[in-house]
């Protein structure tokens, strides 16, 4: 006769040395599965006699609902231990950073940024935006803009200038962005308001100066276009530009060929242990040229200047976007220096604008 208390001490301790579900599964089937030693030995009961089984039947049953018992704990104490494996085998510290996503590691240029602001400050003002090539005929860059032929102002722009073309026109890369004014003038009817932003040219290198650098201009052309709209124009460009409540601005007599009156004009500033902050202070700083577009300039457009008339301006990007944001040197802005561009650059998704803010 199988010595009952044996069975029970092997059963027991093969459940307690189950390392996993899949051990402890073999040792039920084993002991309770259909050929199971419990089963086995619980099938010998209809075989005895009444007498036998009154004394071994609540002995085997006994068995088999230890082991059962036996089974069903360890499967608990397994089930927790397992999920004390997976919670401590996927613990995260989240105080480390996180990775930034290859879409956004990216940095866009403080020039791109600065030509983003500028053109969401103007179109609110009802302005849009023209473009021209690079590359412009002598005629669209000077001659109609009211140089005269041979005039030293041809020279004074540091021209560079490309061999003529089949035509034997000389063409040249744009010395400012004004061509794209006399294309627009003279493609479109007034009332005009358009801004200009793009890569200008000059034979120039220092400090300061870089061969290529960004200009924005600015165009309006109605019929009644004056000089007070174009201070307001600028004064309201000013203050959203350098995001101050007010500015003060200075407009001197200067001559260009293509305005008259011209103006170069100054905004008040303080500069404090480095840093220049605007709408404060006693020093003057020059930021642009303005006038009223000279009548030459709109009959070289096919326009009559006793029906229309209207005002101009043109400012440096790269100089404007120095002052803003505090950038000392203008060279590395075109070195393509990682380093600076992550240092100096701005998040692609930061998207200027008027109502979330043109630096969020
Ligand atoms: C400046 C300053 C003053 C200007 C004038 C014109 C045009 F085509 F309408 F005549 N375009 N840009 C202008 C006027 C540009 O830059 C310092």
């Amino acid at each position: 006769m199988t010595d009952l208390n044996q069975l029970e001490r092997d059963l027991l301790s093969q459940v307690d040395a189950a390392g996993d579900e899949a051990a402890l599964e073999a040792v039920r089937v084993s002991a309770l599965g259909k050929k199971g030693s419990v089963s086995e030995l619980l099938k010998t009961l209809g075989a005895m006699t009444p007498e036998e089984r009154k004394e071994r039947g609540p002995l085997i049953n006994g068995l088999r609902d230890k082991v059962q018992g036996a089974i069903l704990a360890k499967k608990e104490t397994l089930a927790e231990a397992a999920l004390e494996a997976r919670l401590s085998a996927e613990r995260i510290d989240v105080t480390l950073p996180v990775p930034e996503a290859p879409e956004s590691r990216g940095r866009i240029h403080p020039i791109s940024q600065v030509i983003e602001e500028l053109t969401a400050i103007f179109a609110d003002m009802g302005f849009s935006v023209a473009e021209g090539p690079d590359i412009e005929t002598d005629y669209l860059n000077f001659t109609a803009l009211n140089f005269p032929e041979g005039h030293p102002a041809r020279e004074m722009h540091d021209t560079f200038f490309l061999a003529p073309d089949e035509k034997g026109e000389r063409k040249v890369l744009r010395t400012h962005t004004s061509p794209v004014q006399i294309r627009t003038m003279t493609s479109q009817k007034p009332p005009i308001r358009v801004i200009i932003p793009g890569r200008t040219y000059r034979h120039d290198s220092d400090q300061t100066h870089t061969p290529m650098f960004h200009q924005v201009e600015g165009l309006v052309i109605d019929r009644q276009a004056n000089i007070a709209h174009m201070k307001w124009i600028l004064e309201e460009f000013c203050k959203a530009f350098f995001e101050v409540d007010q500015v003060k601005m200075r407009f001197r007599p200067s001559f260009f060929p293509f305005t008259e009156p011209s103006a170069e004009v100054d905004i008040q500033c303080s500069r404090k242990g480095g840093e220049i902050r605007f709408g404060e202070g006693t020093d003057w700083l020059e930021i642009l040229g303005c006038g009223m577009v000279h009548p030459n300039v709109l009959r070289n457009c096919g326009l009559d200047p006793d029906e229309v008339q209207g005002f101009a301006w043109g400012m440096g990007i790269d100089r404007i976007a120095m002052l803003k944001y505090g950038m000392p040197d203008l060279r590395p802005f075109f070195e393509a220096d990682v380093r600076w561009l992550n240092h100096y650059g701005f998040r692609p998704l930061d998207i200027p604008s008027l109502v979330s803010g043109l630096t969020s």
